[in-house]
């Protein structure tokens, strides 16, 4: 296959593996570009929804992305539609399991799949998050007999998708494309420069581009780690973490805010950095600094239990029969992913301490007891877990209309002074 160039772009055919968070976007995106686009996934429903121009992704950008080009793309849950592709996306899970294990059964499936329908010459591209050396070591193997540089093509550039971000979107997020081989990278370079509007950076090699999602992620990790376990030492001094890190950020250059939390949910943060904590451990190195962030930011929820245990104890109240009102189950403001949200190990804990718990979560409302926090009429304690922007209109006056005694804000959201002011006891996480 001659490399893509731009006249080519309305004769070569895309397969999308996978149309969740990440595939789904980029078939959109590949649609909007002209090309022909395929969109196969094993979930027969998801495909019926999409043929519907329906998506169950949460996101009213993308759900606008794909009314504008549904017509433009084949949605079908037979692998049959992989025999068409001139370039085959690979956009499936990589979770990790209860031990913290990466659990490759989704991307092994799924190569298996494309092996079976491959056409001959294709261009094979994993954007799922992979450890360095899953694609030599996992996927080449499982692809032989098919020879590479002749009946296929491989290559890996790690997804980037922020879900909910108003300003970088799969069109204008730079990426980074590494290649078994020059010519894979080379064909895949050129296939993202057609379809992105933003840089394509090649690399020299494969490893690289699977360790620099990996580098990307765990580097965020380790930083709210650091953030939280300041926020454990500044509670302690009585310090308030959220006025020094607005003051450090003063500094013009070498400080990057992060910001400690009840816990670090989501598909990548508190997962990525275990691909290479695992991966490390094969050739002999133990990273300690990545698995004491991960232990850290893992020991949150249940700090965030001990600050509720506290201020329900400091108003005379034990957790045990406290009617506690928890604000939030998605990982992050403004979405409704609940993966790996803290909120579930909180939830978990307070109901061991027989904690009588209302759950509200007004982008989740079939997982909440309440649509609406006028059904609240009196509770004991607010747990906020997630910032979404509807908890904006909770105001010291709406918490002393409910009797609310206490107040855990998990993200350091409220207004701490004003509710301090009503005489409301207020905890943060290191304020
Ligand atoms: N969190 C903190 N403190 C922080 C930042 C985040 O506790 O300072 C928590 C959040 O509450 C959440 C978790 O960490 O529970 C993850 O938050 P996130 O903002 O990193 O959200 P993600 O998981 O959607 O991260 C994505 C990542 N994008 C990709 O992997 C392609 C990540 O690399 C981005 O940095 C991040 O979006 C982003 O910047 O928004």
């Amino acid at each position: 296959m001659q490399f893509l160039s731009f006249l080519d772009m309305q004769n070569s055919k895309i397969c999308i593996v996978g149309l969740g968070y990440v595939g789904l976007p980029l078939a959109c995106l590949c649609a909007k570009k002209a090309f022909t686009t395929f969109g196969y996934d094993i979930n027969n429903k998801v495909i019926e929804e999409l043929k519907k121009g329906e998506t169950i992704i949460n996101e009213q950008s993308l759900k606008e992305k794909l009314a504008l080009v549904k017509d433009k793309i084949t949605f079908s849950s037979s692998p049959q539609i992989i025999k068409e592709a001139d370039v085959v996306v690979v956009c499936v899970p990589t979770p990790i399991n209860e031990q913290y294990r990466p659990n490759l059964e989704p991307l092994i499936s799924s190569i298996k799949t494309v092996k079976q329908y491959i056409k001959p010459g294709a261009l094979i591209i994993l954007e799922s998050t992979i450890f360095p050396g899953t694609s030599e070591e996992v996927v080449l193997p499982l692809l032989k007999p098919l020879l590479l540089g002749t009946d296929f093509y491989l290559a890996h550039c790690p997804e980037r998708i922020d879900p909910g971000n108003k300003t970088w979107n799969i069109s204008n997020i730079p990426r980074v494309v590494g290649g078994i081989t020059e010519e894979c990278s080379k064909k895949a370079t050129e296939l993202y420069k057609l379809i992105l509007d933003a840089d394509v950076l090649q690399l020299n090699s494969i490893k690289a581009a699977e360790a620099t999602k990996i580098m990307e992620n765990s580097f965020r990790d380790v930083n709210i780690a650091f953030m939280n376990e300041m926020a454990k030492s500044f509670q302690s001094l009585g310090i308030d973490i959220s006025e020094v890190i607005k003051a450090a950020s003063t500094k013009p250059f070498a400080f990057m805010p992060h910001y400690p939390g009840c816990g670090v949910g989501g598909h990548c943060i508190p997962v990525d950095p275990y691909y290479l904590i695992e991966k490390a451990k094969q050739s002999g190195f133990d990273h300690k600094f990545l698995a004491l962030a991960r232990d850290i930011n893992n020991s949150m929820p249940l700090y965030t239990v001990n600050l509720i245990v506290d201020g329900l104890n400091k108003a005379g109240k034990a957790v045990n029969g406290s009617k506690i009102l928890i604000l939030g189950l998605a990982y992050k403001p403004n979405v409704n992913d609940m993966r790996e949200s803290p909120s579930f190990e909180i939830i978990k804990q307070l109901k061991k301490k027989g904690a009588n718990l209302i759950i509200f979560d007004p982008h989740v409302l079939e997982k909440s007891d309440v649509v609406s926090l006028d059904e609240v009429k009196e509770c004991d304690c607010v747990v906020l877990v997630t910032s979404h922007h509807d908890f904006k209109k909770i105001t010291p006056d709406v918490l002393m209309q409910k009797q609310v005694r206490v107040v855990v804000d998990g993200r350091n959201f409220f207004d701490k002074q004003s509710i301090v002011s009503k005489e409301i006891i207020y905890k943060g996480i290191g304020r």
